[in-house]
């Protein structure tokens, strides 16, 4: 009875974004299939976040008989793999500053390990309506690291002071990546200044096929917005690779293409 009413809770969570971030919603899954395995939490799982290939390659791992704790295990030896290419990108610069968009556990974690290597500082945009932003600025204010926190419409402001932008992903497209909505702007602007930006992000966010692009509820943008007024909420948004130096994941540092050749793309 516990163990079913804990499943619900974990459904709840991830369905409010209360659990948020794609490595965090995977583990979440893999919590949900330790309580109940078989057919209908996977159904149930599958259907909450459409925008989350790691999500459905978790479950199918775990449905294919992987045991929980190898699937638990790859985060962490991932995201180490990434701390430690973050940290060959960025160790020579002098007075980095780092910009980044909502919040990324791929991309935290990789800037908290690197705080203990040398020292920078970050300027990110809020991502409203849900303010993400503001978990990243608290979890790197906790690490010792100076955070500017920037209204989204402020991304040019923003992007004026950063050396280079690290973005975190949803998916990792053939094409490019399915990130927060504001990705797209900040990579495009960022490509007219010329700050190189890269996605760092775990490899089991590689989806061929392509995602749907959630779109939430209008309530979270303007609750009782007037008759006629038709208020919009993606979630995400698609970000070409030509505005993206290429991608940061447990594979290594690879451009685009080189990242895309070393997936299997059925
Ligand atoms: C979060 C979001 C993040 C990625 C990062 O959106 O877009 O950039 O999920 O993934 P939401 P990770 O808050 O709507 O889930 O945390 O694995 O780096």
């Amino acid at each position: 009875m516990v163990g079913k009413k804990g499943l619900q809770q974990i459904y709840t969570d991830i369905k409010i974004v209360k659990i948020q971030g794609a490595t965090n919603i995977a583990k979440a899954a893999v919590r949900a299939w330790r309580l109940a395995p078989g057919a209908t939490t996977e159904k149930k799982l599958l259907s909450l976040r459409p925008t989350e290939p790691m999500l459905a390659h978790v479950v199918k791992l775990l449905e294919e008989g992987v045991p929980a704790s190898e699937v638990m295990g790859h985060f962490d030896s991932a995201q180490k793999k990434m701390n430690a290419e973050v940290e060959k990108l960025l160790r020579g610069k002098k007075k980095l500053v780092v910009m980044t968009h909502c919040h990324s556990t791929n991309v935290l974690k990789a800037l908290i390990a690197l705080r203990r290597k040398k020292k920078f500082s970050v300027v990110h945009t809020e991502a409203r309506p849900l303010y993400q932003g503001r978990k990243t600025a608290r979890d790197l204010s906790r690490a010792g690291v100076s955070v500017e926190t920037f209204v989204d419409s402020g991304m040019d402001e923003a992007l004026e002071k950063a050396d280079v932008v690290l973005l975190g992903a949803d998916a990792l497209l053939k094409k490019g990546v399915v990130n927060k909505v504001g990705s797209e702007a900040i990579a495009r602007l960022a490509s007219l200044r010329r700050v190189p930006v890269w996605v760092v992000a775990d490899s089991w966010k590689f989806a061929p096929k392509g995602v749907k692009i959630e779109e939430r509820d209008f309530d979270e943008v303007w609750a009782g917005a007037p008759r006629n007024v038709r208020v919009r909420n993606p979630a995400f948004e698609f970000v070409g690779k030509r505005f993206l130096k290429g991608v940061i994941s447990e594979l290594g540092r690879k451009s685009w293409d080189e990242f895309v050749k070393a997936q299997k793309n059925d």
